[in-house]
């Protein structure tokens, strides 16, 4: 891993190297606005040929259904099934409590207003089925999804050779109560709930992560229809802070963790201690050797770096710039900083809790803003499931106390139609 010291950074150095890979995308542009021009006109019919194509499998219909899904959850194992539960509980625990109703303000006296949530009706969830099946992601998904009270919820996720799904999604999609799972991977899966074809509805939003085909489909169809994105998701990322009191073959074991996503993940390090900066790429290594994802994790971890500081100030300050997707704070003195914290999708404290706890089960979502933007924006939660309707109820006397300044504003803006809407009222005021 390459090492830089903060103090010799130029802000250009900074701005370079906490820029991620900005995608060639636009090669992978082209062949994804053909297939949404595919599913767009042929339907049904595009999806069976590109699961013939990118999933090897002739299907001869594009869902499971509740009966087939029971088949094929019949695999999973006790101790399986018990550490879902344990997640899908904790999830629930979680998200449960973001379901909040705000009060009534009464801004002038007879003027009331307020919000009220509603569920966003049709949502349409992908779960990837590619290096890594995730049956995780589908509870950080589904649990939201059904505590907001969302009417639909569609699944995609592509089919195995045997034109299944495997069995973990499957169970999910059980204890989820859901009816369905429907057969279709990649940048078609999002075109599909976008347009809907015979078979799959259209959605009002699409969730989830996927390889670069599908997050550009999802960036092509939000600009390019009424259907909704939860946020552009790049290659997974983590960013550690350590000193001196940190443990580095905990720091190894994390970078790693997240290295072994994929061969495009970032894996920083941030440290005021160059003795354990050492030690912790020495760990690295070690742990690297005997993982099955090995060559993987090696791939991702010669894209990543260390950069040496000298404070916790210091390192704060160019996590802030580098805004990760999961910063872990592997301090005892982690109290310390959390303050300062200002750009991070999901934050991890002290030296006892890594980030694949938040992963799978501790309870917080993992479908996080990557590639800097937690600048702007938040994980999934069950706030992106639903909208804010905002109520408003005004009585002859709050008529009387806000329509002058209504009138007034209205004709400072040459809108004499909207004064006039408060003029045939008046006489109805006290
Ligand atoms: N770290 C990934 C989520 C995940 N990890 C799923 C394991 N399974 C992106 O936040
Ligand atoms: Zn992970």
């Amino acid at each position: 891993m390459k090492t830089y010291n903060y103090s010799d950074l130029s802000k250009a150095n900074i701005q370079q190297l906490v820029q991620r890979n900005v995608d060639p995308a636009n090669e992978i542009r082209a062949i994804v606005e053909d297939v949404i021009s595919n599913v767009q006109q042929n339907g049904d019919r595009a999806l069976y040929d590109y699961a013939n194509k990118f999933d090897k499998v002739t299907l001869d219909k594009l869902y499971l259904d509740k009966a087939e899904l029971t088949e094929i959850a019949l695999t999973v194992l006790p101790e399986q099934k018990a550490a879902l539960d344990t997640a899908y509980q904790n999830i629930y625990k979680f998200h449960e409590t973001q379901l909040k109703t705000e009060g009534k303000i009464e801004t002038m006296p007879g003027v009331t207003c307020w919000r009220e949530l509603r569920p966003i009706e049709k949502v349409g969830l992908y779960i990837p089925g590619g290096t890594a099946v995730l049956p995780s992601t589908f509870l950080m998904l589904g649990i939201p999804a059904k505590i907001a009270g969302c009417h639909e919820i569609v699944v995609c996720s592509p089919p195995q050779k045997n034109g299944k799904v495997n069995a973990f999604i499957a169970y999910v999609a059980l204890m989820l109560g859901l009816e369905k799972i429907y057969l279709a991977g990649g940048s078609q899966a999002v075109a599909a709930m976008a347009y809907g074809t015979e078979t799959i509805t259209r959605v009002d939003k699409i969730f989830g992560p996927g390889n670069q085909f599908v997050t550009k489909a999802k960036t092509i169809i939000q600009s390019t229809t009424t259907t909704a994105i939860d946020m552009p998701a790049g290659p997974s990322e983590v960013l550690v802070i350590a000193d001196e009191t940190s443990n580095p073959k905990f720091i190894a074991a994390d970078l790693l963790a997240q290295a072994e996503h994929g061969i495009d993940s970032q894996s920083i390090l941030v440290c005021t201690s160059p003795a354990i900066a050492t030690a912790a790429i020495e760990e690295v290594n070690k742990q690297l050797s005997v993982l099955p994802r090995a060559e993987i994790a090696q791939q991702a971890i010669d894209n990543s770096y260390i950069v040496v500081v000298d404070n916790l100030a210091q390192a704060v300050d160019f996590s802030n710039q580098y805004a990760p997707e999961h910063l872990i704070l592997a301090t005892e003195n982690w109290q310390q900083v959390t303050d300062s914290i200002i750009n991070a999708g999901s934050v991890f404290l002290g030296n006892l809790t890594p980030e694949s706890a938040g992963d799978y089960a501790s309870g917080t979502n993992h479908t996080l803003p990557t590639s800097s933007y937690a600048k702007a924006y938040s994980g999934v939660s069950v706030d992106s499931f639903v909208k804010k309707v905002t109520f408003q109820h005004i009585t002859a006397q709050g008529l009387q106390n806000i329509g002058p300044s209504v009138q007034i504003l209205a004709e400072l803006e040459g809108l004499h139609a909207h004064a006039n809407a408060v003029t045939v009222r008046s006489p109805l005021t006290p």
